[in-house]
């Protein structure tokens, strides 16, 4: 046996245990062994039955996601499955921890599944750009039915064990000894004889699939796929297990997966599985964290109040400290309302919600944060707010306690000056709503302690967050880029493209919603407030909040609110200033294409990713990538900015990014070293000799 395969024999039932940490991934040096071991259980006749189970905090998560993209080595999970089907003899996999992926399909091939209770199953495939591709769109149907499975394979979302049991996908769920049970449920099934019907054979769940409102379903899951090919592709391979016979949807099935692991859009998506593991790493790995227990929150407005939840969410208590009750009340008030949202939804209990509000306490005096261990402010966005804010802090907080700012552009070596205690300040910057947006960049000051950098780190993780450490800069890494890509908008819509086509020109690309809509959506006069503090001017939208159209909360912004909707409509009153603004300046409105307004706003976003690079602002250039798809919206599939420069080429970028400097001047066309270099060498890590 090898040491990541064990046999073991309990009674006359083989227990077969996997054990390659940290997620039992099927590896090559896996599946081998796997394989030998099965083939002579099945053939000793002193085996009655057979559990796979495995070692560690988890059955197996899935095939080894480091293997694609390399020659395939035998036997692939395909054919261990295969080879599952035909045994004559009981097979039970005991699932505890997530079975996910091939870990799943594994455990399809055998004849039962069993799990302890807080297992969760899933076919995450999608979310890596690639379908189940060993078997799994065709046996999982059969189990739970077709249009489970769709909802399944497509959004790739893991359900837990009582659901599973539910609908089929699991046989048993036991507590306590999950291996001792499953080998007793496996003995039971060996004594009671009679026929074994491996999964592939169990066509009773198809028969009564309903096939009108499967298409229906899929194609509203088409709708929201915005470009991306796995979602698509994962429906049709569970539509064939439906229509096809098993081995053709099987053969299909295939042909879809070596499509995907072919493409760019899974790289990309793969590239985005480790880059997010990668950010999450900083030196030092056995620093030794600060212990974390209570959290204090300042500020119960819209972003300390999401920050409050998103911790509450992370079953931390929190102490919400305000200036007045009056404030203190409303912030816990809209709290309330955000669970109850969530309620009413579906999407928490309310046990849940109960309990989440039992851990919050309100207070309007600093001294009731004295037993608090890592403090976030989010009050106004003044650094003298701030300044006041961190020297209260140092007056009352405990020593080793973490002082965290969630400023979005200052300079947190600034704040954390005002202190004794720099070493203990932070930067988190949440992305509101709070409690929602996944990215958290923490900022790194100067003086900040490598042991309270690798605290919030983790404890980001814990609550659900993807952390990415910055520098200090103003912007940090997403609106510091953010503003490069924003640069030329004004331009552009002077010089004749309109905030539709320019939109359009995004979501065609696969963002959730262009620039303009954004702005409707967050709130002109936020840039506004902004631009008027660093002495800025946007003459378009300057004029319109001038005029008080802020976007949606006022009804018109770039776009015009019908009645309290939501959807954005084409507002001829912006259209007429545009012009105006144009023919004061004397800019004749010409035809823009779309090639010209990614070259002018995504290149310079790539541009600044670069020089953020080479300041050291951002230690990888992956690190980037993860903010934008988690931060801004930038599409899976492409795997962000500084991904998809390699697929749209550093040369070609280079160029044009040469042509429109030479063109307007303009410091926001001026292409770093670091860009220049990627284009020699296709490598963002090789840093610019000078
Ligand atoms: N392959 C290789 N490495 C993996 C891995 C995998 N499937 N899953 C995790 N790792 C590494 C990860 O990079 C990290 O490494 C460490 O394990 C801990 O992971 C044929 C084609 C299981 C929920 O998509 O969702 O099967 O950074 O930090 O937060 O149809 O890992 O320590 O060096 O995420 O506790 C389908 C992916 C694959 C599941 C655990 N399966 N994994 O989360 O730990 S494709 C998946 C996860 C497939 C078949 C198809 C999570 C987790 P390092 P972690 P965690």
């Amino acid at each position: 046996m090898s040491s990541f395969v064990s046999v073991t024999k309990d009674g006359n039932v083989a227990v077969v245990t996997i054990d390659n940490p940290p997620v039992n991934a099927l590896s090559f040096h896996v599946r081998e062994p796997l394989m030998q071991a099965l083939v002579s259980l099945r053939d000793e006749p002193s085996v009655v039955a057979i559990v796979i189970a495995c070692s560690g905090r988890t059955f197996v998560a899935g095939a080894d996601i480091t293997e694609f993209g390399k020659p395939v080595q035998q036997p692939e999970l395909r054919a261990i499955v295969a080879m599952l089907d035909t045994m004559t003899k009981p097979t039970v996999a005991a699932i505890h921890g997530t079975a996910l992926g091939g870990g799943l399909e594994l455990a399809l091939g055998c004849h039962f599944r069993v799990a302890d209770a807080k297992a969760r199953l899933g076919l995450p495939e999608v979310k890596l750009g690639l379908l189940p591709g060993g078997g799994g769109t065709v046996r999982l149907p059969r189990l739970v039915g077709a249009l489970k499975a769709l909802g399944m394979i497509v959004s790739g979302t893991p359900i837990g064990a009582v659901d599973a049991l539910a609908t089929g996908l699991l046989d048993a769920v036991f507590d306590g000894d999950l291996v001792a049970q499953a080998v007793r449920f496996a003995s039971e099934i060996a004594a009671r004889g009679g026929p074994l019907t491996p999964v592939r054979d169990r066509d009773e769940r198809l028969d009564a699939a309903d096939l009108p409102a499967f298409d229906k379903h899929a194609a509203d899951l088409a709708k929201k796929a915005r470009g991306l090919e796995a979602p698509v592709a994962c429906a049709q391979a569970v539509r064939n297990a439906v229509t096809l016979p098993f081995d053709e949807a099987l053969a299909a099935e295939r042909e879809l997966f070596l499509k995907l692991v072919a493409g760019d859009q899974s790289r990309a998506q793969r590239h985005l599985f480790f880059a997010e593991r990668e950010a999450a790493k900083i030196p030092g790995k056995d620093i030794t964290r600060r212990k974390i227990a209570r959290i204090g929150v300042i500020g119960a407005g819209t972003m300390g109040g999401g920050i409050a939840m998103a911790f509450a969410n992370g079953g931390f208590p929190v102490t919400l400290l305000e200036t007045s009750s009056e404030a203190l009340e409303r912030g816990l008030a809209t709290i309330d309302k955000n669970y109850a949202v969530s309620v009413a939804r579906g999407s928490l209990t309310e046990d849940a919600k109960q309990e989440r509000l039992g851990l919050f306490k309100g207070s309007i005096d600093y001294a009731d944060l004295a037993d608090c261990d890592l403090i976030v402010e989010a009050v106004f966005e003044e650094m003298a707010v701030k300044k006041d804010v961190f020297g209260k802090l140092d007056a009352v907080a405990k020593p080793g306690a973490i002082l965290a700012t969630n400023t979005s552009y200052l300079d947190v070596n600034e704040i954390a000056a005002s202190t004794s205690r720099p070493q203990d300040v932070v930067g988190l910057h949440f992305f509101s709503p709070a409690n929602v947006m996944k990215l958290l960049e923490i900022v790194r000051a100067e003086k900040t302690a490598p042991d309270a950098l690798a605290t919030v780190v983790e404890l980001a993780r814990r609550i659900g967050k993807v952390p990415v450490v910055v520098g200090v800069c103003h912007g940090f890494v997403g609106n510091r880029m953010l503003a490069a890509r924003g640069a030329e908008s004004e331009a552009l819509l002077l010089e004749g493209a309109t905030p539709s086509q320019i939109d359009q020109v995004f979501t065609d690309f696969g963002w959730p919603m262009g620039p303009f809509q954004m702005g409707d959506l967050a709130g002109l006069d936020i840039g506004w407030r902004n631009r008027k503090a660093r002495g800025l001017t946007a003459v378009i939208a300057d004029t319109l909040c001038e005029q008080g159209h802020f976007g949606q909360k006022t009804g018109s912004g770039f776009y015009r609110y019908e009645n309290g909707s939501r959807t954005p409509a084409p507002n001829p009153e912006v259209e007429t200033l545009i012009r105006d603004k144009a023919a004061e300046k004397g800019i004749a409105p010409r035809a823009i294409g779309t090639e010209e307004i990614i070259e002018r706003t995504l290149y310079p976003l790539i541009n600044e990713g670069a020089k953020i690079l080479e300041e050291g602002i951002a230690a990888r250039a992956s690190d980037i990538d993860i903010v934008w798809v988690n931060g801004y919206g930038f599409p899976v599939g492409k795997g962000g900015p500084m991904f998809w420069t390699g697929l749209e080429g550093a040369g070609k970028i280079s160029e044009r990014l040469d042509h429109w400097h030479a063109q307007t001047g303009r410091q926001v066309f001026q292409v770093v070293p670091r860009l220049r270099r990627m284009a020699e060498t296709g490598s963002w890590d090789v840093p610019f000799a000078g």
